[in-house]
């Protein structure tokens, strides 16, 4: 696909440029300029003598490279991430009077970093988990970061517990096992006993824990947050990013693959992506809360591990995000920048959502031991686009040279600069919310409902995406060791569905308890009542919400889509060509895949590069398979175990499949020959049929009948 060109450059960029270099046409120097003449050999006392201290050359060298690591983020360590721009749809200054939500036609630049939030920095892509979706917004007024997860609630009500939360989640502290991995006994020991944790938990028993692409997901700003206008009214607000490219998942059976055969999986995605001119694009939406309709909910709207249904507040899509070009380095960009939800622009605030609270102080904290100095918001990828000037001075590498002999206001030597800004001239003033209360350690009782929502969500689902919480709950607690902690897991399941319990208990071979030993929830205070906790508070207050489910009725686009064509030396380029001119013109990409490397021939005597011979490359990389006649091509592939393989896997995972002509023989070797009504699985190779249920993403009322498929 030919490359799309790139945004102008943005603010950023230009800001960027300033510190990007590359050494071409430029000769080898010592970080302090001096040209090098020889970068092969040490400086010695003789041909075979000893290497001498005096070496500054090679000293600098090793003491660089000696101390090149900087500590990974303790959560969300491993990431990738890409630099775009929003574009606002229509001025919304009735509700904020933030830039980004009344300059109508300006590219706000982001950069915008995805990630899991367990593994660590190596792990591989395709973990169970819950994935970040962190926007750095470059604004005219200063940076706005929307630091988010792709699930719209979280793990827990109030920050206290993160450290709990994450130290159960990471590996387990006597062995460091297992990595990346929520299936351990730890992390279900709080989870049962902490039922706030519900909630987000089954989303990561849902197929959104394991995306086909990060290209792929939703993004949640999760907490309430709050709108400021001009005239100081404020509306509450959750944020929303809705992909262009719909929502979907692979099985938890190609994630396992994927981990092994491509652990860059989504990275790789990302960038190959970004370097074609298939730039993803998310929606932001937003859904406003009027300020006296705070209390209209069956839940608080300061819970974090609360959503608000759309059908109660609908989505409001106001503008629109692209990723449009990769970083050019690694750790200067994706490894140093520095997400904050505290960084906020005027006509945005916060509410009092205890955890929202609590991360304002988190971000700031481990960025020093990160990053190692205050001055982490020098670093290029950091910098605000808008001019800093301020009385912070010194700390670990400043590069900010500050002129004068004034740091502090108010002052007369500077001329009283820097001076303050009124907050009609873009001065941030926070909303003054009246706030009266007793100071108190304990959490509000209109928190407490912990089962409504996963039960909403579990009613939600298609039921082939329950079936996949089914098995995902089962897979997680049968890795668990400890009966007593999938006792009390299967206890809480059947709170919220009495099928799912069923299911899982049957199993994992445990029956599910008729009661459990001590109070349901134990992450309460002492002297808090164990009695005011769970089930009994669950609600019923919507059956279902189409919004929770992956379940699409409509195709989606499918540019970027990978799709192979399974062919040997001989095949027929005729049904090759029907199939890949539809496929691109969908902005697909079609790989040759093909039993051996290099050039093979197609029947009409013209040589094609294979993209990928089957030894490198395996069915789950895949969205979509064809196979184009031609005698000796289907010939060769029909002894070729992998490419059986190959399609077995394709079947199993409800792919779809075209077989044209001769390539029927191939069909009837392999599971494909078991469905011959499917409504993904093609015998004519019908490009037009092909394409569209590629844009379905997935055939999955196949997927009850392809247990018996050996891959
Ligand atoms: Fe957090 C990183 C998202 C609660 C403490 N968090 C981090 C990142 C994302 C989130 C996407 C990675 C940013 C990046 O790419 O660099 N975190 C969330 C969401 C939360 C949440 C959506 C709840 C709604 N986090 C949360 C709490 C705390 C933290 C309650 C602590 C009290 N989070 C951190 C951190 C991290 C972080 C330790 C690690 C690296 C970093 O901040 O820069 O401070």
């Amino acid at each position: 696909m030919k490359k799309k060109t790139s945004t102008p450059q943005g603010a950023k960029e230009q800001d960027l440029a300033k510190c990007t270099t590359d050494g071409s046409d430029n000769v080898m120097t010592t970080d302090q300029g001096v040209k090098i003449n020889n970068d092969a050999d040490s400086l010695k006392a003789g041909e075979r003598g000893a290497s001498l201290l005096e070496d500054f050359i090679l000293r600098e060298k090793i003491t660089h490279f000696d101390h090149e690591r900087i500590p990974e983020r303790i959560v969300h360590a491993r990431g990738s991430a890409a630099h775009g721009y929003f574009e606002l749809y229509e001025d919304l200054s009735n509700l904020s009077r933030a830039g980004i939500f009344t300059k109508v036609g300006v590219r706000t630049p982001v950069f915008v970093r995805f990630s899991t939030v367990a593994g660590s920095k190596g792990s591989a892509d395709l973990a169970r988990d819950i994935r970040g979706f962190a926007v750095k917004f470059y604004t005219e007024e200063g940076i706005f970061d929307l630091v988010g997860n792709n699930t719209p609630v979280f793990f827990i009500q109030d920050a206290m517990k993160f450290p709990d939360l994450i130290h159960s989640v990471k590996p387990e502290p006597d062995n460091e096992i297992p990595q990346a991995a929520s299936a351990h006994d730890t992390f279900y020991d709080f989870v049962s006993l902490a039922t706030e944790t519900l909630h987000n938990h089954m989303w990561a028993m849902s197929d959104r824990a394991i995306p086909r692409s990060l290209r792929m997901m939703e993004g949640f700003g999760i907490h309430t947050f709050r709108l400021i206008n001009d005239a100081g009214k404020s509306h509450f607000v959750r944020f929303h990013w809705k992909p262009a490219l719909g929502v979907h998942s692979v099985t938890w059976d190609e994630a396992l693959k994927i981990n092994g055969a491509d652990p860059d999986f989504h990275r790789r995605d990302l960038w190959d992506a970004i370097e074609q001119g298939i730039f993803p694009s998310w929606e932001l939406g937003l859904q406003i809360i009027a300020e006296e309709d705070e209390h209209k909910f069956e839940f608080d709207l300061l819970d974090a591990t609360k959503l608000i249904p759309e059908e109660l507040v609908p989505v409001r899509l106001v503008g629109k995000m692209t990723l449009d070009r990769n970083p050019d380095n690694f750790f200067a960009e994706t490894e140093q920048v520095a997400f904050h939800p505290g960084h906020i622009v005027p006509g945005i605030d916060f509410t009092n959502d205890p955890l929202l609270q609590g991360r304002l102080f988190s971000y700031t904290d481990t960025q020093l031991s990160r990053l190692g100095s205050p001055n982490f918001h020098e670093i290029p990828i950091n910098r605000s686009v808008s001019p800093v000037h301020n009385n912070q001075r010194d700390a670990q590498m400043r590069t900010t040279i500050n002129k004068g002999k004034v740091a502090y206001h108010p002052n007369t030597m500077g001329g009283g600069c820097p001076f303050l800004a009124k907050a009609a001239e873009g001065g941030f003033t926070s909303y003054e919310e009246r706030i009266d209360g007793k100071k108190i350690r304990g959490r509000s009782e209109s928190f407490s409902d912990h089962f409504s929502q996963p039960a909403l969500l579990y009613r939600s689902l298609a039921k082939w995406e329950q079936e996949h919480v089914i098995s995902a709950y089962s897979f997680e607690l049968g890795k668990c060791l400890i009966n007593a902690i999938k006792s009390r897991m299967l206890y809480l399941l059947d709170q919220i569905d009495h099928s799912l319990a069923s299911r899982v208990a049957e199993n994992i071979g445990l029956p599910i308890p008729k009661e459990v030993e001590g109070p349901i929830n134990r992450n309460i205070g002492a002297d808090a009542d164990p009695n005011s906790q769970q089930p009994g508070k669950a609600k019923h207050y919507l059956e279902s919400s189409a919004a929770l489910s992956q379940d699409i009725k409509k195709p989606t686009p499918i540019e970027g889509r990978q799709v192979a064509a399974l062919v040997d030396n001989g095949f027929d380029m005729d049904t090759f060509s029907a199939i890949e001119a539809a496929l691109k013109a969908e902005g697909a990409l079609v790989k040759i895949v093909s039993p051996s490397g290099g050039n093979i021939t197609c029947n009409k005597g013209m040589k094609h590069k294979v993209d990928a011979p089957l030894s490198t490359t395996e069915s789950v990389f895949y969205d979509a398979v064809f196979v184009p006649c031609g005698q000796s091509s289907v010939d060769s592939l029909q002894e070729n175990g992998k490419a059986l393989k190959f399609i077995n896997e394709a079947v199993k995972h409800c792919k779809a499949i075209a077989f044209a002509g001769k390539a029927l023989a191939l069909r009837d070797r392999t599971a494909a020959k078991d469905f011959p009504s499917d409504k993904a699985i093609f015998s004519d190779a019908d490009p037009k049929k092909f394409v569209d249920a590629i844009a379905l993403h997935r055939n999955w009322e196949r997927e009850p009948q392809t247990s018996h498929i050996a891959v």
